[in-house]
């Protein structure tokens, strides 16, 4: 319920420009029908797909977003690629505010800018859950993307922001935050994922008997 409300003052600030009648409409479908998605755990290759430019902002676009904002704000997390979902476009959804009340969707998003400086932020991923390690990037960022009714934005990110945008763009070229740490961690936690993998595997056999 709460997600739903928070849904609404989302979907109206993340570019979706509606009048009163019809955006009431669009709340309405939309939440009637949104769904959680299965969300790919690495090492699942599908993750290392890049991404296609979005080429129709049509209602397939709104649905998928209305979806991928649900599936963040359940999981919970801060950011969603459309890759982790297993859809091979690109789209993005991020929310890091303590409210959980400002959506951001970022269509066809690429970053025009960085700082000279850096700064090492402790990332987590819910595509490697339970794993949470140290990456450099940039300490800001600007951006140009387009929302969901085909206009184009340019903003300028940093803090947990800027930290979101470039982790979930990396999402977009297959490339998941593992890939900085060195071979050692990451196949540490490769391993420790796909026993975990099997684990549940035999966990759902069993419930299944
Ligand atoms: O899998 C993802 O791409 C989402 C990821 C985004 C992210 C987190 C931290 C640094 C960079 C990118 C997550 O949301 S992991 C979960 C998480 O960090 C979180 C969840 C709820 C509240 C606060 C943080
Ligand atoms: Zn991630």
């Amino acid at each position: 319920m709460r997600s739903e409300i928070a849904l609404d003052a989302n979907f109206a600030r993340a570019g979706l420009r509606l009048s009163a009648l019809n955006y009431y409409f669009f709340s309405l479908l939309h939440k009637s029908c949104m769904a959680l998605l299965s969300i790919l755990r690495y090492p699942d290759p599908r993750l290392h797909k890049l991404a296609k430019p979005v080429t129709d902002f049509d209602e397939r676009l709104k649905q998928l977003v209305a979806d991928m904002a649900e599936t963040m704000y359940e999981a919970p997390g801060i950011g969603l690629a459309a890759t982790q979902v297993d859809v091979h476009e690109q789209v993005i959804v991020i929310d890091t505010s303590d409210t959980r009340d400002q959506l951001r969707v970022l269509i066809n998003p690429t970053i025009i800018w960085t700082s000279d400086d850096r700064q090492v932020y402790e990332e987590g991923c819910l595509s490697v859950p339970g794993i949470y390690d140290g990456v450099e990037r940039p300490t800001r960022v600007r951006v140009r993307s387009y929302s969901l009714d085909g206009s184009a934005h340019e903003f300028e990110a940093e803090g947990l922001l800027a930290v979101c945008v470039q982790h979930e763009m990396d999402h977009l070229k297959g490339k998941v935050f593992v890939e900085y740490l060195s071979p050692l961690k990451r196949n540490r936690i490769k391993s420790k994922l796909q026993k975990e993998e099997r684990e549940m595997k035999k966990e759902r056999q069993v419930s299944s008997n």
